[in-house]
């Protein structure tokens, strides 16, 4: 395998209006932001990678301002200048920042890209040369779509068929207090027998759980995130008292906390969000504890640019990845992506794998400036 030595990391803070915002129970933002990561190396390669983050804390802690401040101070000092064998190297080499994984997992992807394409690998195939025989990619990760809170049932429904309509046979409705039993009432006396699922980006407490329970009637692929975003405890106080199966999302952040998880009882699926831990060379440890305790996983995403989505779709090709995932056809999210060509929706619910080396799609020049340019308008903080 080529090493390469990194030459220049630039940073490119953009702003990209969606289609359609995502109203989830921590809120709700009317444009896609990111801090995309450019890596350049002495040999003449550029990767690419997205810190996929919001204006706001409200998923997680971080922010577009802390992406840039821990990328810029304590990210790309300690990466300029290296010369790296194996991706898997980065993680050890940014270690002396702690947290802040959604901002080196951009750093991180963007030199899975840049070593993928200097040995002429799709991405999906690298991560599989990482993984036992028999992990290769299925070159098309089965997919779902997530749709926000809405004002009624009626156009919740109307927005299902929709989605229905175009494909998509996994539907994930967010949730928060006062908008959950109703709605999976409604939904599920419509529509019976579609594979539907919860999100309620820990909007309860353990105090709801008997709020929750009523939950059990409506036949749900699972549950995700219920409780607090940083807690394992209690949602192993509540997944016995549940037959559906909780999913974690916000507060699995390793493999220690999926283990942890998993050991108490906290969930019986997982929502892996490269981003969310760090980045791939995370994301491949989790995956292989998944395969070996036959947890299902799925791929969680954070309304990803073309740059994040294409690394996700790669990911979730890996056949440990055993449930529908969240990455939708790009104009799910957008009118016009940073990238080309976009990803669209198989007959079959599925997004193929881009046949390039590495990420696989091409980043384009004006579009990233214009998206740039339009954060720059925007000035939220
Ligand atoms: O909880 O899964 C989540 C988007 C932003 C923040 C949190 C979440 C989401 C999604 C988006 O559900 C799903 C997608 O990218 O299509
Ligand atoms: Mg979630």
């Amino acid at each position: 395998m080529k090493p390469i030595t990194i030459k220049s990391i630039h940073l490119h803070t953009i702003a990209i209006p969606y289609v359609e915002p995502l109203r989830t129970s921590f809120g709700v933002e009317a444009e896609k932001v990111a801090v995309i990561v450019e890596v350049v190396t002495e040999e003449g390669v550029t990767g690419w990678g997205e810190s996929s983050v919001e204006m706001a804390p409200g998923y997680g802690a971080e922010t577009i301002a802390t992406a840039q401040h821990i990328l810029t101070h304590f990210v790309i000092p300690n990466l300029i200048g290296k010369t790296i064998h194996s991706p898997t190297e980065v993680p050890a080499l940014i270690a002396s920042a702690r947290g802040n994984h959604h901002a080196k997992a951009g750093a991180e992807t963007a030199i899975w890209d840049a070593l993928a394409k200097i040995n002429d690998l799709r991405l999906t195939d690298y991560f599989a040369s990482f993984l036992p025989e028999g992990h290769a990619s299925r070159n098309k990760a089965t997919v779902g779509v997530s749709i926000g809170i809405q004002p009624d049932v009626d156009t919740t429904l109307a927005i299902i068929n929709k989605r229905l309509a175009q494909g998509y046979t996994r539907i994930k409705l967010k949730i928060q207090r006062g908008w959950d039993v109703e709605l999976a009432r409604g939904v599920r006396a419509a529509l019976p027998d579609i594979t539907l699922m919860l999100d309620a980006n820990s909007a309860y407490t353990l105090a709801d759980a008997e709020h929750l329970k009523q939950l059990d009637a409506f036949n749900l692929l699972m549950i995700e995130q219920p409780l607090a975003y940083y807690d394992i405890y209690e949602h192993s106080k509540l997944q016995p008292q549940l037959t559906t199966p909780i999913c974690l999302d916000e507060s699995v952040k390793s493999v220690n906390d999926l283990q942890l998880a998993l050991e108490v009882g906290a969930c019986k699926i997982l929502n892996l969000k490269p981003a969310r831990v760090g980045g791939y060379t995370e994301s491949l440890e989790i995956y292989k504890v998944c395969v070996d305790t036959q947890t299902p996983l799925w791929i969680g995403g954070m309304l990803e640019t073309g740059i994040g989505r294409a690394a996700n779709v790669s990911f979730a090709s890996l056949p440990g990845v055993t449930l529908p995932c969240d990455i939708s056809a790009t104009d799910r999210y957008f009118k016009e992506d940073i990238t080309e060509p976009p990803f669209t929706l198989n007959p079959d619910s599925t997004i193929n794998v881009p046949d390039g080396a590495g990420i696989g799609v091409e980043v384009i020049r004006e579009r990233l400036d214009e998206a740039k340019a339009l954060w720059q308008s925007l000035d939220p903080y």
